[in-house]
This record gives structure tokens, C-alpha cells and sequence, in this order.
């Protein structure tokens, strides 16, 4: 299947503002483009965020010398932070890519979570019970060179059994085409499963298949919010400005939902599919964050 309209659709078809916006509208765009641009939603949280995000940065550093290597990934420091080989002219050997701003470390990404507008979006997607996926999530390029995200669906690092989680990235800082602004694919939601490939920034779909050109930027404010679709292809490029650029991911699926296949290399993606017809619930249960999970046992 290809996507019908593809290239036509611009921000302004998949954009909404925070004061004044219909979640029902908002829902809609969702289902139909698998992507929504929401303006200044996430605006009350971005400064304490950003300071956060910048203690883990300067904390994730100070552990480089601890750091262990993760083969085929990357290094951990003992912090939980994620880091990438460096490019050439680098300070370090090493760069950031996740730094250690997770719900159990962050009081304000966490309460960010819970931000009544943004709930109601995905409420208006989800229905009316809605767990959290993970702990959350921030991503970070650093200045003059941090690394390219290469354009992937998300379901390639976590094949669920249902519909899969609703991702929200939030700008920490104001991001353009030159910092690393996100690209999206709208539409591409209903292309079903791709093949992924191994490439610097982990799983990845084929360059010469899937270029850049292919995929729509979204530049945005501090505080601007993108929802996508697990099958969303997505990515970011390179950061050429002279400052760093972090985003922080919120992600939520009804209760219920769990990963069948987790991974992020194409062989422990080819070991997981073998598994992924048996796999159960596996007690994924995430926070609450609307609605009652009532108890369910396991099937057989
Ligand atoms: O813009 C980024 O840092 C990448 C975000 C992303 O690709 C993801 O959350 O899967």
C-alpha cells in the first residue's frame, strides 16, 4: 500500500493551538494523518524541564569514565543516560543521545505527564482508560554535529499485540531545520510494519527507500507538542546549531496493550518475532494516568 496523498499534506493540515482546540478535532487528525502538531501545549513545563535536562547532561558527563558498553548500541553511564560514538571534532569520544530526565528522576516531566489538556487528546484517541508506556523519555543532540535519528516507525523497537502507544514529543527548545526539528510521514501509519535496517541511530528504515525528502519537518516553538502513531515514520536530523536540542517523549496505551516484540537491532528483532506469537501480558502495567485497571488474569 502506498500513502495516497503523499508530499500534500502540509503542518497547517495537522496543526492545532493549545488555547483554543477541540480534542475530538484533534483525534480526528490523528487517526487519519497518524501525526498532530499541537502549539505552545506543553509551555507551562519547558524551562524547569529544560534546567533538568540540562543537570542530567552535566551529570551524564561527569560519569563518562564509569560508562560500560552496550554492544551494537551504544554505552550507559551508571545514571541509565544513553551515548553515541562522537562525531569528529568532538570534545569527547563520546555523545549524548538519552540523558537520565525519566519519571522517577523528573518531578516535572512527570507532572507533565498528566497535563489536562494534552490527556484529553489522547482520551479523545485511546478512550477513557490510559496507562503510561515506559518511564518517558528525552532525546538530546548535542551542539555542532549531535546525532541524526534516522527515520523509523517506533513499532520496530516495540511490536505491540493491539492498537500500540501514542507518542508525545514536546520541544524543549525552539527547533528548526538546522537544530534537528522532527519529520514526520503522515499517513504512514497505514503502511503496516516496514522493514527496518541497522544504522548509526539504531533500527531505521533504507535511506535510498525512504529519504529525507519523503517526510515532512515540523520547526516549532519550546512548549510545541507532536503526537504520532506508533507506525508513524519519523526521525531527525543532524544538530548543526551551536546549542543543544532536547525533545521529552510522553507515550500511553490502554491498559491491556503489551509489547510482543522489543528490540533494537535487526538481529534481536529477527530473535523477538520467533517469540512474539507466545509472548503474554508480562505484567507490563504502566501508571495509571486516566481510568480503573481492573484486575484481568493471565490467559493460559
Ligand atoms: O527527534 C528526536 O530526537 C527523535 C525522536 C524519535 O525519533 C523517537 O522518539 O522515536
Amino acid at each position: 500500500m502506498s500513502i495516497a496523498a503523499e508530499g500534500t499534506v502540509t503542518v497547517a493540515d495537522i496543526e492545532l493551538f493549545a488555547d483554543r482546540f477541540d480534542p475530538e478535532q484533534a483525534a480526528a487528525i490523528y487517526a487519519e494523518q497518524g501525526c498532530l502538531v499541537i502549539r505552545g501545549l506543553m509551555t507551562p513545563y519547558v524551562s524547569q524541564i529544560r534546567a533538568d535536562i540540562e543537570f542530567a547532561f552535566s551529570q551524564g558527563v561527569a560519569l563518562l569514565p564509569q560508562a560500560v558498553q552496550i554492544p551494537n548500541i551504544g554505552w550507559s553511564t551508571p545514571d541509565g543516560a544513553l551515548w553515541l560514538p562522537a562525531p569528529a571534532g568532538f570534545p569527547r569520544d563520546k555523545q549524548m543521545m538519552i540523558p537520565a530526565v525519566r519519571y522517577n528522576t523528573s518531578a516535572t516531566f512527570f507532572a507533565s505527564a498528566f497535563e489536562p489538556s494534552l490527556v484529553a487528546v489522547v482520551e479523545a484517541i485511546l478512550g477513557p482508560r490510559i496507562e503510561l508506556f515506559m518511564d518517558g523519555q528525552c532525546l538530546y543532540k548535542e551542539p555542532v554535529g549531535g546525532h541524526p535519528k534516522n527515520l523509523h516507525q517506533d513499532s520496530a523497537y516495540f511490536e505491540h499485540r493491539f492498537d500500540g502507544p501514542v507518542a508525545v514529543l514536546g520541544y524543549a527548545v525552539e527547533t528548526n531545520l538546522v537544530n534537528g526539528a522532527l519529520y514526520v510521514v503522515p499517513g504512514s501509519h497505514h503502511l503496516g510494519q516496514l522493514r527496518h535496517i541497522d544504522t548509526f541511530s539504531h533500527l531505521g528504515l533504507d535511506p535510498q527507500e525512504w529519504p529525507w525528502e519523503r517526510a515532512l519537518p515540523i520547526t516549532g516553538a519550546a512548549g510545541d507538542a507532536i503526537f504520532f502513531h506508533y507506525r508513524c515514520i519519523h526521525g531527525s536530523q543532524e544538530n548543526h546549531s551551536k546549542g543543544p536540542r532536547p525533545v521529552f517523549i510522553h507515550r500511553y496505551r490502554r491498559p491491556g496493550d503489551y509489547v510482543t516484540v522489543g528490540a533494537a537491532t535487526t538481529a534481536g528483532r529477527e530473535e523477538a518475532e520467533k517469540r512474539a506469537a507466545e509472548v503474554k501480558s508480562q505484567n507490563q502495567k504502566g501508571l495509571m494516568v486516566r481510568g480503573f485497571r481492573a484486575y484481568e488474569a493471565e490467559p493460559a
